[in-house]
């Protein structure tokens, strides 16, 4: 569309600022917003107040920008992403949406002539903390991208009333606090009280003749709740294009409530508002076994089948009919925990639509894309049959029909091979019947990623190998990335800024490869210095900040050494701590001992009924408490735990890192997106070869990137062949007497068995083979401090880092998602305003 046939928005001839991106128009729109909405002056204004006012300010500058794109991506009937994602952790918005308006430095000048402190208002902001880890970072970050490509887009999930838990740490314990997120309004959601569907549970299924005289089912529910949309603009970087998140909140029907206070039955009726409710309250933290957790598969059934729902009415209000569903729509599927949409679907399709199954199935199966993200198979999701029946009879009913069509055809396909069916089947019949998410997952769908290659070959060639024997041209991998605007721009703008001089202009933040044009000022002395400044710069403002929350005080010119992620004993937080205690041994050994100064830091949530995540919390923090404070150590080696790691918090830690620790046993981890992210900001890895580490090392160079421990084969093979831990323990003085201190009772005030689950685990069992690893991983350290040591080869490395991690950006992977998997092209909105861009 012209700049001319666009239709003006209502607001521009009346309140140019509320749209105007001048200096001048911020500054009137911020003042007007500051009364008109929050109802203060200047004067007696709260620091949240302050926020607001911002916030209001930035999200008027979306939303006209959300009414174009959503005009035309209506009239364009264009082809549209719905990304189904339980979790989105997002981050915080002000910083980020200012960076994709163009207009962070109109801002900042806005406010200094309003004599505000620009950083104290961006600070203020408090995250939605709706998700775990990884899974939720990448939906956020595939949301940026989308939006920057320019890619019609909807995500859809939950809106928890409470996020991720916050994290506080009290005599060395992780202690979790509710994160009450939503207490002072969300100025980025839009309540859409008319967008809203029942969501159905419990009760029975029944067959009946329909008018055509054909056999139907019908479910009779005993339950019927509604999930209201609350709508977030997701704006691209340095483009009008914005897309949308949806994020479902549950309520009680209104009319049953009604029924029910007409009988007299009040308590009742509230009874079931609070139960309705409840469904979107709160986020399940991961790494715990989800048996029995009933509520959370309601949570899955609510969000999958309200946007299910949507996209059939957006579809039918738009370019219909039903049978073209799969043209207007591709869903991917994030993990299995919105599997159920595959049966909802279907149910949808053949109760309501009336459609027969094949198809049905046929519109299903071009519909969906599924992304696996865990080998683990305690994080592989089954739901116990007993369970669905009970909850959602006739999405089980559907579940054993695709399952009985679906081995028909493996039966013709692998002869006589019943060992093969029962493997392959939805519903795993040892113990307790279980449907099998990720079977559910694999059979509803055209295409299964993983996300990285180590990862989607061992998805190919372990847990899902028969699917692959069957339909390998199903399987693909589509790597990780993560959005460079927000962890280079927003979290290091020094960065940002000397990344902008090298390229002329920020064109770099959408086309990652040019870091590249870095390459040749790696060995510049005037340019090393600079570098070197903006990560002192940051290893200043975390050391700040971590003396001021936790009083560890840090040093800048120790080599920060940081392991940020969740606590997991496949992460092997343990593997760090030993080489922790075997530097403070040296020292105490020999105090002169010449060592490279180092600040350990840790930083990561452990999910609440983990013991073990929780106890390698407290150790650190006691192994931080003893080291911190003896005299002998003299702050040659500081370590300091980071409460609460979270987007925010995060920012601070990316920026500062010298090393980043990616240590988890080879074949483990997934992907990893903090490896990413740390790289990006200038620090070294010191990983083993698992998940994108090694797409970064070879991306890096090996020479700049430090490697140690085993290969994922070796690990199978050892561990086939019988792995015995206390060979290590026996066979190796040191790590003996690195154990044997944690025993001793030095960092438990003398309780010699506080530390026992943990240090006998280790010895005894030793899943992640922590002790395996040992040597390598102390040998490798030893490499990292004699780089440390030689300022320019350091430097030089931590450039050719940056230069080289073009291909770790988010805008990458959906690029791949676009292009391979789901057939979808850019529809660019037309831009109306100049900005920094
Ligand atoms: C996580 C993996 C990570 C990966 C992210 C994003 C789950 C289930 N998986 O390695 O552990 O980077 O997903 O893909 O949270």
């Amino acid at each position: 569309m012209s700049k001319a046939q666009r239709p003006k928005s209502p607001c521009e001839p009346r309140e140019p600022t509320r749209t105007g991106m001048s200096k001048e128009a911020l500054k009137q729109a911020y003042i007007d917003n500051l009364f008109f909405i929050q109802g203060r002056f200047r004067e007696v204004a709260t620091p949240h107040d302050l926020y607001m006012a911002a916030a209001f300010t930035a999200r008027d500058r979306l939303l006209e920008r959300w009414v174009r794109s959503a005009q035309l991506f209506k009239s364009s009937h264009a082809r549209t992403v719905c990304y189904l994602s339980a979790e989105y952790l997002l981050g915080p918005h002000l910083a980020k949406t200012l960076i994709n308006l163009g207009i962070t430095q109109a801002a900042r000048e806005a406010a200094e002539e309003l004599e505000l402190d620009f950083t104290a208002v961006l600070e203020e902001e408090e995250e939605p903390g709706l998700g775990n880890g990884g899974l939720g970072r990448l939906a956020a970050c595939f949301m940026d991208s989308l939006a920057t490509l320019r890619i019609p887009a909807i995500g859809y999930g939950i809106r928890y009333e409470f996020g991720i838990f916050d994290q506080r740490i009290e005599d060395g314990w992780q202690v979790e606090v509710s994160d009450n997120w939503l207490r002072n309004g969300n100025p980025w959601e839009i309540p859409r009280p008319k967008i809203c569907f029942p969501v159905c549970y419990g009760g029975h299924t029944e067959r009946y003749r329909d008018a055509d005289d054909q056999w139907r089912t019908r479910w009779v529910p005993a339950m019927v709740i509604q999930g209201m949309a609350y709508d977030t603009p997701i704006l691209g970087f340095g483009t009008d294009n914005v897309n949308l998140l949806r994020l479902w909140k549950s309520e009680a029907a209104e009319s049953l409530d009604f029924q029910a206070f007409n009988i007299g039955d009040y308590y009742g009726a509230v009874h079931a508002k609070i139960e309705a409710e409840t469904i979107s309250k709160i986020l399940y933290p991961n790494d715990e076994p989800e048996a029995g957790k009933e509520l959370r598969l309601k949570q899955q059934y609510f969000f999958v089948s309200c946007s299910i729902q949507d996209m059939i009415r957006l579809h039918l209000n738009t370019v219909g009919p039903i049978e073209r569903f799969d043209r207007k729509f591709v869903a991917q599927l994030n993990d299995t925990h919105p599997a159920l949409a595959i049966a909802e679907l279907m149910r949808l399709l053949l109760d309501e639509h009336g459609m027969d199954w094949e198809q049905a199935w046929g519109i299903t199966h071009r519909t969906f894309c599924y992304t696996n993200h865990t080998l683990l198979p305690e994080a592989l999701e089954t739901w116990p049959v007993a369970l669905l029946e009970r909850l959602l009879p006739r999405h089980l009913e559907i579940i054993y029909e695709i399952n009985q069509r679906f081995l028909d055809q493996v039966r013709i396909r692998f002869f006589a091979d019943d060992a093969r069916v029962a493997r392959m089947s939805l519903i795993g019949e040892d113990g307790e019947r279980q449907v099998r998410m990720a079977h559910l997952a694999v059979v509803g769908s055209h295409q299964v990623n993983g996300v990285a290659e180590l990862h989607s070959e061992l998805v190919r060639t372990t847990i899902l190998r028969d699917f692959h024997d069957l339909w390998p041209e199903r399987f693909t991998n589509v790597t990780n990335g993560v959005s460079p605007r927000r962890f280079i721009m927003v979290s290091n703008p020094r960065l940002g800024r000397l990344i902008s001089e090298v390229c002329g202009n920020t064109s770099w933040a959408r086309d990652l490869e040019q870091l590249r044009r870095l390459e040749e000022h790696a060995d510049d002395p005037a340019f090393q210095a600079r570098w070197r400044e903006i990560k002192s710069a940051a290893k200043r403002d975390l050391a700040d900040w971590m003396a001021a929350r936790t009083g560890v005080d840090l040093d800048p010119v120790q080599l920060f050494d940081v392991q940020a992620k969740r606590i997991h004993e496949y992460k092997r937080q343990h593997l760090n701590v030993l080489h922790i205690i075997r530097t403070y041994q040296r020292i105490k050994q020999d105090p002169n001992h010449d060592l490279v100064p180092r600040a350990f830091i840790f930083g990561g949530k452990a999910a609440p009924g983990y013991f073990a995540a929780k106890l390698l919390i407290k150790l650190i923090n006691a192994v931080a408490e003893v080291i911190n404070h003896d005299p002998e150590v003299n702050g040659t080696i500081r370590v300091a735990f980071m409460p609460d790691f979270n987007v925010k918090n995060g920012q601070r830690l990316y920026p500062a890192a010298d090393l980043s620790e990616q240590i988890s046993l080879a074949g483990k981890e997934a992907s990893g997106t903090g490896n990413m992210k740390f790289s990006m900001n200038g620090a070294l890895t010191i990983g083993t070869l698992d998940g994108a580490n090694i797409e970064i090392r070879r991306a890096v160079g090996e020479e700049n990137f430090f490697l140690f421990g085993m290969d994922a084969e070796t690990v199978a093979h050892r561990q086939a062949e019988g792995y015995r831990p206390w060979d290590h323990y026996h066979g190796d003085p040191e790590l003996r007497a690195d154990i044997d201190l944690i025993n001793s009772g030095l960092f438990s005030h003398g309780d010699t068995s506080l530390f026992r689950p943990l240090t006998d685990q280790l010895v005894n069992h030793d899943p992640f083979m922590v002790l395996a690893d040992y040597r390598a991983y102390l040998e490798a350290q030893e490499h990292v401090s004699s780089a440390y040591r030689d300022p320019a080869r350091w430097t030089r490395m931590s450039i050719l880092n940056v230069a080289r991690m073009g291909h770790f950006s988010s805008d990458r992977a959906i690029r791949e998602y676009a292009e391979r998997i789901w057939a979808v092209e850019p529809l660019p909105v037309e831009s109306g305003q100049e900005t920094e861009h």
